[in-house]
């Protein structure tokens, strides 16, 4: 058994049952030329998690603890994306426009991978998903289910989209949620603590928070 402490609530179960999810780490939210700088924002604010990240990473593997990572992507025809996506936003690109990084959010392309600092290591999972949720239109839940997985820590970007639309997704379906503060971000200083802020509202209502160092040592120290 593993003992997190965390606020509101303090995250226990066996490891086997817990899994990392790594949220959108791709190149196109973190990289000049992808989707999120074409959106005019500034990818260096996402990228200040990439150490914290990616020693939490290396601590799960260690321990051979699941990881799992979403990516943000569509089809090449765009069939999976709905127009009330595609027409979103004012930005130089459009989904499945060919930018800087290859056709903009589509899957396989330069900009879909994740970013080579957390490159997934063979075995790890890897889902793409066409929704800002990671269980919409995904396996997402099959493959937890067949792993045993009842707890879920929630990293990547960013946080008021996809990690926090994932965590919400996760609770629904009867997941533990927790999210690692230093290990996930924003684009907007703001959005971010809000999000964390309503997360672990009302005694938890999303789930629970917190940080890289207290989860690497809850492993590092657990009672075998
Ligand atoms: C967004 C995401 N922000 N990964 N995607 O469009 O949060």
């Amino acid at each position: 058994m593993i003992s997190i402490p965390a606020r509101p609530f303090n995250f226990e179960a066996p490891l086997s049952q817990i899994a990392l999810i790594v949220v959108d780490m791709q190149r196109d939210f973190l990289e000049v030329g992808g989707f999120g700088s074409s959106l005019g924002n500034d990818v260096e604010r996402l990228r200040s998690i990439i150490p914290s990240l990616l020693s939490l990473i290396n601590t799960f593997r260690k321990y051979n603890a699941k990881i799992i990572y979403l990516k943000e992507g569509h089809k090449p025809d765009l069939s999976d994306c709905p127009n009330s996506k595609f027409r979103r936003g004012e930005n130089e690109y459009k989904i499945g426009d060919l930018g800087p990084l290859g056709r903009i959010l589509i899957n396989g392309e330069p900009g879909n991978q994740i970013i080579p600092e957390l490159s997934p290591k063979i075995g790890e999972i890897i889902i793409e998903k066409p929704g800002k949720g990671g269980f919409y239109k995904t396996n997402l839940n099959e493959q937890l289910e067949s792993l045993k997985i009842s707890h879920l820590i929630f990293s990547g970007v960013t946080t008021e989209v996809c990690v926090q639309s994932t965590m919400r997704e996760a609770m629904d379906r009867g997941y533990e949620t927790l999210i690692v503060e230093d290990a996930t971000e924003s684009y907007f200083a703001q959005f971010k603590k809000s999000t964390l802020e309503m997360i672990i509202s009302q005694g938890g209502i999303v789930g629970c928070i917190s940080n890289v160092a207290t989860i690497m040592n809850s492993l590092e120290t657990r009672p075998i």
